[in-house]
């Protein structure tokens, strides 16, 4: 017996790395990961923590026998599961009534957003339901595609990447049913729709439609079915400097084994229907995206550098708008155009997924919540742009908050309720955060301040500024030595940030316009004149008359980061830590060096520590004397003295041996899980013992 359990763990390795016996060390750290990696399972914990490493290819280990072992069972009971993670959530969220959050981080291809649908599929098959709670399941589940395809593409690191940031509160209600759900969006990567690198494609929904749009529907929108008919979507663009030899071919990449885009259009049709869509509002989003397509079309011609345009469509007002132009300017006011367009219809489509997600019983609005954020992850190019900054900087924002939460938090609340602690050193990227962040000489700061700065002022002013403000910084550097002389390995409209998972240089090119995201004014007018009703609530008349500048995107999104961390602050925290096994998105294969780096930068050795040192549970007296005080008489059914005294006296009375927890100034400290699940397993037989009484009475009584 003892032998084959041995064996068995030298095979599979321990489910949770607190059990590892070599605990500070990384190779043994590893070790574990890969003979789990190896047997198919991709999922360990720290503690509560989940550790995922991508798979690559799908496991049995998704269906509804799977949900119903993780119903209502503790943590320890059962093998790691991301549905242990998301029943966890929901039985604090009901026995505690406290709104709770799932974090999900990880880099670009690790797994995030299927671990995010993952934990929504369990909640809609596993909570309970009536009918009108069916269609708000539905409506959940179907968002995700209608989301997916107009916010997602195929990059370098992922085939199915997240372009924008979700978080995404379930709402529950008394009986623990979804009864709503709400959806808040960060920051969409728009520049994807007029530009694409090589081997990136556009997002999913343009070759969705165009590959399985009915014939009609196709005919209705003017568009042929065939991508390469798009220069949005396969183009060969001709730099600025207008010379044969300068061409670069974007995009080209229309098809992807991993992708039916066909399949995925009749998903997304029907999930449209799903959510409240009715047929013509389907035509005048799709005649949108349709515009879009064409307007990448319009070709300019002309003579004296003047632009007019050349090809016949139905937009030749633009002709008009355009024609002052030379050729450059009017390529951008168009692409300008493109990105507002589409930008904006992506958060109509939020709103009206909102809309129809919103919780429309008035007599329960008294819901408690499960937040689930799933962001674009770290990611990192040959050419890294302003959108690879707001996207780094959003990773380094989410690393900061686990950090606070967990290795911060939980050494300082040992510290504060006076429990004897060794403390743990680890890297606080809280350095980096203020260096993009800090207002007047931060990154963002200084430049809004070329933004708006009137005259000379260009992406290589930007630079420059940068390194007069922050070129001594020990996580910035650019191509200028401290002696004068300069790095070779960098070039000179570069910056390079030493991001807690690594460094990325960002080419400056395009960071202001990027930053100032402006449309000329009379194409924001034709928008207004739309007869197309979803572009006339996204251009609103008013914003014509609005002389105030708006905020730039860089800040919008700063803002917007700031009001996430304090929504999830607000929660009771779960993590799911996700890593990517290798960078050629091959199933079984463990790239040790890759994973190493992830497993140091995610500061996984370092929340081991903690957790290994510290305490599973800890609650404040009051409560733990207000859920438990029915398991002891002289607690029951109130305690009149001080509440720590109380929480003594019933702990004794349950047998907890002096190693198990500690009483700290305001709290109980439990080591280990077992000890409280043996705790709340007492209350659950009272419970049931009480109710057998009550039945028993009741019956004698009739
Ligand atoms: P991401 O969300 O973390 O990247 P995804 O969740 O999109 O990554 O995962 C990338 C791909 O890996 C998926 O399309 C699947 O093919 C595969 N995959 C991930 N998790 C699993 C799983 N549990 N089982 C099977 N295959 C999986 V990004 O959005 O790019 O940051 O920005
Ligand atoms: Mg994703």
């Amino acid at each position: 017996m003892m032998e084959s359990a041995l064996t068995a763990r030298d095979r599979v390795g321990v489910q949770d790395f607190v059990l590892l016996e070599n605990y500070t060390s990384e190779a043994a750290f590893i070790e574990n990961l890969r003979k789990r990696f190896k047997e198919n399972l991709i999922y360990t914990y720290i503690g509560s923590v989940l550790v995922s490493v991508n798979p690559y290819k799908d496991l049995e280990i998704y269906n509804k026998n799977h949900m119903e072992r993780y119903r209502g069972v503790n943590f320890y009971e059962v093998s790691p599961h991301i549905y242990a993670v998301a029943d966890n959530s929901y039985r604090s969220m009901r026995t505690e009534r406290k709104d709770q959050c799932i974090l999900i981080s990880g880099e670009s291809g690790a797994g995030k957003t299927e671990a995010s649908k993952k934990i929504l599929q369990y909640y809609a098959i596993t909570c309970p339901a009536s009918e009108h709670v069916q269609t708000i399941k539905d409506r959940l589940l179907q968002s995700n595609p209608v989301l997916e395809a107009f916010g997602n593409a195929k990059t370098l690191r992922n085939d199915n990447s997240s372009r924008f940031g979700k978080y995404m509160d379930i709402q529950f209600d008394f009986k623990g049913a979804p009864v709503g759900g709400h959806i808040i969006n960060y920051l969409l990567e728009k520049s994807r729709v007029v530009h694409q690198n090589h081997g990136e494609r556009n997002f999913h929904i343009f070759y969705q439609l165009i590959e399985g749009g009915e014939e009609d529907l196709l005919r209705r929108l003017g568009l042929e079915r065939n991508p390469q008919q798009y220069h949005y979507l396969v183009k060969v663009r001709r730099l600025s400097c207008d010379c044969s030899v300068h061409v670069c071919v974007c995009g080209n990449c229309p098809k992807v084994s991993s992708i039916n885009d066909r399949s995925d259009w009749k998903v997304v049709r029907k999930a449209l229907t799903v959510i409240g869509f009715n047929d013509d509002e389907v035509e005048e989003l799709l005649n949108i995206i349709a515009s879009v397509l064409h307007l990448g079309n319009v070709q300019y011609g002309g003579e004296e550098g003047s632009a007019c345009i050349t090809s016949d469509t139905q937009i030749k007002y633009l002709a008009r708008l355009m024609s002052p132009l030379n050729m450059d300017q009017a390529s951008s006011a168009r692409d300008a155009l493109s990105k507002a367009v589409y930008g904006r219809t992506f958060t109509w489509l939020v709103n009206k997924i909102n809309f129809s997600l919103a919780n429309k019983d008035e007599s329960n609005k008294n819901y408690s919540v499960i937040g689930l954020l799933d962001i674009y992850g770290f990611e990192v190019f040959q050419n890294n742009s302003f959108e690879q900054f707001c996207i780094n900087y959003c990773n380094e924002k989410l690393q900061q908050l686990f950090i606070e939460l967990t290795l911060k938090s939980e050494q300082e609340e040992y510290e504060a309720e006076g429990i004897t602690w060794e403390p743990v050193q680890y890297f606080n990227n809280k350095i980096i955060c203020d260096l993009v962040e800090e207002k007047f000489k931060g990154i963002i700061s200084i430049l809004d301040e070329e933004c708006l700065r009137p005259g000379d002022a260009s992406d290589l002013t930007f630079l420059e500024k940068l390194e007069d403000t922050v070129g001594g910084h020990p996580h910035f550097v650019t191509h200028k030595l401290a002696d004068g002389k300069t790095r070779k390995v960098m070039g000179r409209d570069e910056f390079r940030l030493q991001h807690y998972a690594g460094d990325v240089n960002y080419n400056v090119n395009g960071f202001l316009d990027k930053n100032n995201d402006l449309l000329f004014r009379n194409l924001k007018e034709v928008m207004c004149m739309s007869e197309n009703n979803i572009l006339t609530q996204c251009f609103d008349k008013e914003e014509l008359s609005d002389k105030k500048r708006p905020e730039t995107a860089a800040t919008q999104f700063k803002t917007s980061l700031a009001k996430l961390m304090e929504i999830l602050m607000s929660k009771e925290p779960s993590y799911v830590r996700c890593i990517k096994p290798n960078d050629s998105k091959q199933a079984g294969r463990f790239d040790e060096v890759l994973i190493r780096h992830q497993v140091k930068y995610l500061g996984l050795m370092e929340n081991l520590r903690v957790r290994r040192a510290g305490f599973a549970y800890r609650r404040r007296y009051e409560v733990f004397l207000q859920r438990y005080k029915s398991l002891c008489p002289e607690t029951w059914p109130n305690w009149h003295g001080k509440l720590s005294d109380g929480v003594s006296t019933l702990v004794k009375h349950l047998g907890y041996k002096p190693e198990e927890y500690k009483m700290g100034r305001s709290k109980i400290f439990i080591r280990f899980p077992k000890t409280l699940f043996a705790t709340e397993d007492a209350l659950e037989t009272r419970k049931h013992g009480l109710a057998t009484k009550l039945q028993a009475g009741w019956k004698g009584y009739s």
